[in-house]
């Protein structure tokens, strides 16, 4: 997600730490490559235009701040103008006063319109909600026995309808009329798509708008087509009147030019965005946690509010310390591995650390199962003096270890190497930049020794 745009841009912020102040021609220099850089990410013309402006016109004006050296003032500035661009703050769903809140879920066919109901339904279930799903999509066969299933995977309830339902606008009220009767608050919509924006398929929204008077209308767009998905949401806007848009298959899009241009395009704020195809793939959309990702600081409140539902804050705090020490010893080390498993995958943990040189070689390093296992149980068999100071491990240990935890002389051999590795880069790293932002940020464990699994 944002990753070539957020390299580009760090690429400038990297120029520019060279510089003594801020100037009018370094500034512009910087200018010219942000541009460039936005450009490149499939950022529509008319968001660049007014980024670059805005930008401008905050650093060279009065509130420039003498206490920031010039790369950190850049920074600080483009920070604030993307949030604007991209919202502000975060945009909330709305609610029907008299239930059911009804949810038209509309888009083009295959944006994951389907996907996404199910992953919001699951999400607002989790959120105090009594979700009902119905799909109105008639014309595919296989498009509501898709909706079932992913109800029934995730545990949600579906209006499956009866036997002669057979048009949208029946079903959709048949629907409503059973939410109504078993105590739903949301009805979620999900719609037929086509390929292109046709005048049936608008028609038919139109009529379902009418009927269902929603109080949402969720353009659903797939982030990968970039600018067409833009001007399709336009386009869908425009004829239908759209309250917010949910971004899919931001996992698969590097570039990020279509969640950046949304808001400003069609005055509609993203909602929420998809990112992955298992039910809990949702996440509401958060302006200024995005920001800071395409900056490269990391989203480093995703990853606490994350984080925090599974680990000890305490804990977090004293782990930190001691990655900043370097007195980081194998015992930690097994309890960091425990971590990694709890929260899941590594790529989606470390999606939201602060990119800084070596570490984005971690993202793709695979974390499995198999692998933690055995650096625990490598770990467990050592002595507590063992885990302590590893310069006491020696060959004979080395065997005794490796027995009792059925793994062989090698593999404990790569786990201590790659143990002293990981100590050696946080080392060099505790020492620089991201020793003195750890410093700050409050670094909850789990984090980043997915340098020794996988190697
Ligand atoms: N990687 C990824 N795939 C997604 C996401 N959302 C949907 N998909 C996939 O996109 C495809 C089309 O989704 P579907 O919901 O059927 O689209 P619809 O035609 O708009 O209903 C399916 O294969 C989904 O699994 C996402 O956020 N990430
Ligand atoms: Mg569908």
């Amino acid at each position: 997600m944002f990753d070539n745009l957020s390299e580009k841009l760090q690429r400038v912020f990297k120029n520019l730490r060279g510089e003594g102040k801020l100037t009018a021609a370094n500034m512009e220099a910087a200018l010219r490559e942000i541009r460039m850089a936005l450009l490149e990410a499939d950022v529509n013309f008319k968001v660049v235009k007014q980024l670059i402006e805005n930008i401008r016109e905050k650093a060279m004006g009065e509130e420039v701040l003498t206490a920031l050296s010039p790369s950190e003032q850049v920074v600080k500035i483009v920070h604030e103008e993307m949030i604007k661009i991209l919202g502000s703050h975060e945009s909330r769903l709305r609610f029907a006063n008299d239930p059911p809140s009804v949810f038209l879920i509309v888009g083009l066919q295959g944006s994951g319109k389907t996907t996404s109901a199910g992953k919001l339904a699951r999400w607002l279930s989790r959120n105090g909600h009594r979700p009902m799903l119905v799909s109105v999509d008639v014309y595919r066969p296989a498009a509501r026995e898709q909706l079932k299933v992913i109800a029934r995977e995730s545990g949600q309830t579906i209006y499956e309808g009866a036997p002669g339902e057979k048009q949208p606008l029946e079903l959709a009220r048949a629907a409503r009329m059973e939410s109504v009767q078993t105590g739903r608050d949301v009805l979620l919509v999900d719609t037929a798509g086509r390929l292109h924006i046709d005048d049936d398929l608008m028609t038919e929204l139109q009529q379902l708008k009418e009927q269902l008077n929603p109080v949402e209308i969720l353009f659903v767009a797939d982030a990968m087509t970039g600018q067409d998905a833009v001007k399709s949401a336009g386009e869908f806007h425009r004829r239908l009147g759209i309250t917010g848009v949910i971004l899919t298959k931001m996992d698969g899009d590097a570039r990020g030019g279509a969640a950046l241009s949304i808001r400003h395009v069609t005055g509609q704020p993203l909602k929420f965005v998809g990112v992955g195809e298992k039910p809990d793939a949702l996440e509401p959309f958060h302006p200024d946690r995005a920001a800071s990702r395409i900056l490269g600081m990391g989203d480093i409140l995703s990853l606490i509010e994350k984080a925090g539902q599974e680990l000890d804050q305490k804990k977090a705090v004293e782990m930190q310390r001691k990655l900043i020490e370097n007195d980081f010893t194998l015992e930690d080390f097994r309890d960091q591995m425990r971590q990694v498993r709890k929260l899941g995958s590594l790529g989606s943990l470390l999606d939201m650390m602060p990119k800084v040189g070596m570490l984005k070689d971690l993202k793709n390093v695979k974390v499995d199962e198999g692998e933690i296992g055995r650096v625990v149980a490598i770990i467990d068999s050592m002595t507590p003096r063992e885990r302590d100071n590893h310069m006491i491990i020696n060959g004979s240990r080395r065997r005794r270890i490796a027995r009792g935890s059925g793994t062989t002389v090698q593999e404990v051999n790569q786990l201590l190497k790659q143990y002293a590795t990981a100590r050696k880069m946080m080392k060099s790293l505790s020492g620089g930049f991201l020793g003195r932002k750890m410093g700050k940020m409050k670094m909850p464990p789990g984090f980043p020794f997915g340098d020794m699994l996988g190697r």
